[in-house]
């Protein structure tokens, strides 16, 4: 069986050794500007852009088509979305899947709503490489991963709401007087896929103490964490030293947040992918 894992590009993961996998790009759109989210995008350039532009910003989700190029020729794909409640990235992929099942009656397409986005994506899709390494037919692959997202959690500190706001992703009730400067906003992605505010912090330092805190209280026990950051590698080595020493865990794997993540989860942000 020749099998393919598809992600779009919110997972913050380019390549994957030992695999066939392939990233698809969402845009970031400022102004007449459309920066695709690949492995090659300047993002320096991309927030230079964003913070000189006083208009529009938005975002846009691979279409069907980028979609079904992606499928290319596999007989099984396992296609990883970021949440259905936030994009139409995975309501364009069900569509590609019934185009191409419908082309080619004996492939098949399992397309896996992450309800979530960027680490807990990477968790996901990291679990998929083991457990089809491990021979098992698709079908079993896609019952062992639905129950292995049961277990797994996605909670960020965030140094801003506004792009969420100003493209209606959020409550505007919760964005409101969440925009004050130096105050950061520790939440979660909900059961059902949206942006779940805990508890609203003053520094840094103190916003990953209380996250640190939430996992604690989540019952978390040693299961893997990726964390990814906006531009603040020291707040993501920070972050990391608070897990260990709290929770006594040996090393987060750490990654940048690339194009549409880092739009949404401003320059400072920290996202934690985690398994409870
Ligand atoms: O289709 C599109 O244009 C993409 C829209 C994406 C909106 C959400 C992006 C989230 C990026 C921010 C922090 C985590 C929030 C998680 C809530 C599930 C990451």
């Amino acid at each position: 069986m020749n099998y393919k894992i598809v992600a779009d590009s919110s997972s913050n993961l380019f390549n994957l050794e030992e695999v066939n996998y392939e990233s698809v790009p969402l845009h970031i759109i400022v102004g007449d500007r459309d920066f695709v989210d690949v492995e090659g995008l300047n993002l320096d350039e991309m927030q230079e852009c964003l913070s000189s532009y006083s208009g529009k910003s938005s975002t846009s989700c691979p279409s069907s088509q980028e979609w079904m190029d992606a499928f290319g020729d596999a007989e099984a794909v396992f296609c990883v979305t970021i949440t259905s409640n936030l994009s139409g990235a995975c309501g364009s992929a069900k569509a590609a899947a019934d185009m191409y099942e419908s082309e080619y009656p004996d492939r098949k397409v399992y397309v896996i709503d992450s309800l979530s986005t960027g680490p807990e994506m990477v968790l996901i899709i990291e679990k998929l490489v083991e457990l089809i390494k491990s021979g098992m037919d698709a079908n079993t692959v896609y019952e062992k991963i639905r129950d292995y997202q049961k277990k797994t959690h996605l909670y960020f500190v965030l140094s801003s709401l506004d792009n969420f706001a100003k493209n209606g992703r959020i409550n505007p009730i919760i964005a409101k007087g969440i925009g004050i400067l130096g105050i950061k906003i520790v939440g979660k992605a909900s059961h059902e896929g949206t942006l779940k505010p805990m508890d609203k912090c003053r520094g840094d330092i103190r916003a990953y103490s209380c996250l640190t805190s939430h996992l604690k209280k989540c019952g978390y026990n040693n299961g893997r964490i990726i964390i990814s950051h906006t531009n603040n590698p020291s707040g993501a080595v920070a972050m990391n030293d608070f897990i260990k020493k709290e929770l006594n865990f040996n090393d987060a794997i750490i990654m940048e947040n690339r194009g549409l993540c880092s739009y949404y989860a401003e320059p400072g942000s920290i996202l934690i992918g985690f398994e409870a």
